[in-house]
């Protein structure tokens, strides 16, 4: 299908964005992106050799991080001769800064040659057996944002948009990994107790605020995508304790080994 005006827009900005990567890291072709959430950034570390590291607004088009603990790098990474395209941190929905703002980076990821994408992120957890720092598999979505990150009538399948193959991958070299539904609220207020009774009901059960819009990008790109959680804390209303940023960012931390562990084995399978 021919792309619509705004689409042609989002994908030019991209392509402009993959030539400055390609002049930066001397990297014609990266292989597999990964985007890092919160709690996965200090996993970065452990995924093989840093070949470049600067920040993303080094890239034309890409909007400065709004948040601490969301770093706003970009890293070229060699595993094994894996060439793997890192963003450190993402824009998210409730930046306001648009839905192409959101998914730029996986539109540069794409254009810079990646066949493949990781999304992370941290987020909230309705099964009680899931105690902070524990990852989980996305195995679908449920879009609750209540906006589209695509343009045009673009008719987009996403069915098994978790890729099943790589989520077997990883349960063949993680069997403790379960998997989970992750529902995308816009954010940035975490939800109130009802919210999370009714995730629940519709059959979600990680909540979050990112990831989605980029999977569908992603799946319209014609990427294959794995998406892995990793659960901070236990959804509103579960412990009888409020949420709290700074709590999130200390799971995150206290579980980087065992994420940038399970990511550097996962990307070598790949
Ligand atoms: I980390 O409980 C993290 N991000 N919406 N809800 C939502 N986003 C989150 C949560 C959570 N924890």
């Amino acid at each position: 299908m021919t792309d619509n005006e705004a689409t042609k827009v989002a994908n030019d900005a991209a392509r402009e964005s993959a030539s400055t990567l390609r002049a930066l890291t001397n990297v014609d072709q990266h292989d597999v992106c990964v985007i890092l959430g919160s709690g996965w950034v200090p996993a970065a570390e452990l995924l093989g050799t840093t070949v470049a590291d600067f920040p993303v607004t080094e890239l034309p088009h890409f909007s400065p991080p709004a948040v601490a603990g969301h770093a706003g790098r970009v890293r070229s990474i060699d595993a094994d001769g894996t060439k793997v395209l890192v963003f450190l941190g993402r824009t998210h929905l409730y930046e306001e800064r648009g839905v192409d703002a959101v998914t730029h980076a996986v539109r540069t990821a794409h254009f810079a040659g990646c066949k493949t994408i990781v999304l992370t992120n941290g987020c909230g957890g309705l099964d009680p057996q899931w105690s902070p720092g524990t990852p989980v598999l996305i195995r679908d979505h449920i879009n609750l944002t209540g906006v589209s990150p695509l343009h045009g009538a673009h008719f987009v399948d996403l069915t098994n948009l978790y890729s099943p193959r790589l989520r077997a991958m990883c349960q063949e070299l993680e069997p403790s990994l379960t998997e989970g539904v992750y529902c995308q609220f816009r954010g940035p207020m975490y939800e109130t107790p009802a919210e999370i009774g009714m995730v629940a009901a519709i059959g979600g059960t990680l909540v979050g605020m990112s990831t989605a819009l980029e999977a569908i990008v992603a799946r319209s790109l014609a990427m294959e995508i794995l998406g892995l959680s990793l659960v901070t804390n236990l959804a509103a209303g579960m412990t009888g304790e409020p949420l709290n940023h700074e709590e999130v960012l200390e799971a995150g931390n206290a579980a980087a080994t065992r994420m940038g562990d399970l990511l550097a084995r996962v990307i070598r399978g790949l």
